[in-house]
């Protein structure tokens, strides 16, 4: 409750019968319109759990937070990596924020850099990864470095498309074929960012009215996101990271099921991607992944010639897929 409110029943209610009655009567009202407040939603797994039902639930709730699944020397070895990589420490937060310099961010930045492919080995990630997909994932790339980057308002991370026919059957044919892990690992001491989003918005594929949402917006949950934790989201729920307020060290991942449209997003996220950026996974990362079971069986397909001519010959049929726009 409000500091001035609580100021005013003390001075000007008498009856401390009274008082505590109104506090609390205020309290409830408080409560009573943040929608979430009484619903679970978001699923909370700690490393190394039993994992019944995660395969629903996760479809139920588009979102998970993996408690201590990186170790904490792993963080150390990740942060000093990432440090390295964008040339820049916590000291560097106040160019940002004193002179609005935009932070640094490198697309491909985890399958370009050996050291951080741990973190898309990670078993522990990946034994949950084939529970929510159902089968076992696959690393579909797409991943991003980011320091110091000031979040996006929300967002889904998909295009917003017309509803042309057949175009809803195949969208929530795909809605559960790709899923995003995200990392914020940041100094020992800092606070922990946090990341923000709509629940259950993944399964409202229409409502485009979510993209003005403040974060300040009721309809909103926040997670703690610790360095060692990670969260595993549906590309498709509503989301976005908290506005920056101290060094910030981001990693975003990708893994899907082997299927066509996730082939397609592949294929997408390699062609269309910004000249001087490469989305391609290195081919020594292609053999790391092969042996673990990560790997696409389309990626060879979609990096040849012949899947982009077969796929330009698809272009000029009307096609619906779901589009990635990053
Ligand atoms: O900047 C962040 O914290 C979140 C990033 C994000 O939502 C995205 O890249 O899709």
């Amino acid at each position: 409750m409000n500091h001035k409110v609580k100021q005013f029943i003390k001075v000007f209610v008498p009856s401390r019968i009274l008082r505590s009655t109104l506090t609390q009567r205020l309290k409830r009202t408080k409560l009573k319109s943040n929608p979430w407040t009484y619903e679970q939603t978001f699923l909370t797994l700690s490393s190394g759990e039993a994992l019944s039902n995660v395969h629903e639930q996760f479809r139920k709730y588009g979102i998970l937070k993996l408690k201590n699944a990186i170790p904490a020397s792993d963080v150390e070895d990740f942060l000093r990596l990432i440090k390295s990589l964008s040339g820049l420490d916590d000291d560097d937060y106040e160019l940002v924020r004193r002179h609005r310099k935009r932070g640094f961010s490198m697309v491909g930045g985890v399958t370009q850099t050996e050291g951080l492919w741990p973190l898309i080995l990670n078993p522990e990630i990946v034994r949950v990864l084939h529970k929510i997909l159902g089968e076992p994932p696959k690393y579909l790339g797409r991943d991003t470095v980011g320091v110091n980057l000031d979040a996006y308002s929300f967002h889904r991370d998909v295009q917003e498309q017309p509803r042309d026919a057949g175009y809803t059957e195949l969208r929530a044919e795909a809605q559960f074929d790709v899923v995003k892990t995200i990392f914020y690992f940041q100094s020992p001491g800092r606070m922990s960012y946090r990341f923000g989003f709509k629940p259950y918005s993944h399964l409202d594929l229409f409502n485009t009215a979510t993209r003005t949402l403040s974060r300040r917006s009721k309809d909103v949950v926040w997670i703690d996101v610790a360095p060692e934790d990670c969260i595993v989201f549906n590309p498709f729920l509503v989301h976005a990271g908290e506005k920056l307020r101290g060094p910030k060290y981001m990693v975003i991942l990708s893994y899907c099921r082997d299927t066509e449209f996730s082939s397609e997003v592949y294929y997408r996220s390699v062609y269309g991607c910004v000249v001087g950026q490469s989305r391609k996974i290195a081919p020594r990362l292609k053999v790391v992944l092969s042996d673990k079971n990560l790997l696409m069986r389309a990626v060879g397909d979609v990096e040849s010639e012949r899947y982009f001519k077969e796929k330009l010959a698809r272009e000029n049929r009307p096609l619906s897929y779901a589009s990635y726009n990053k």
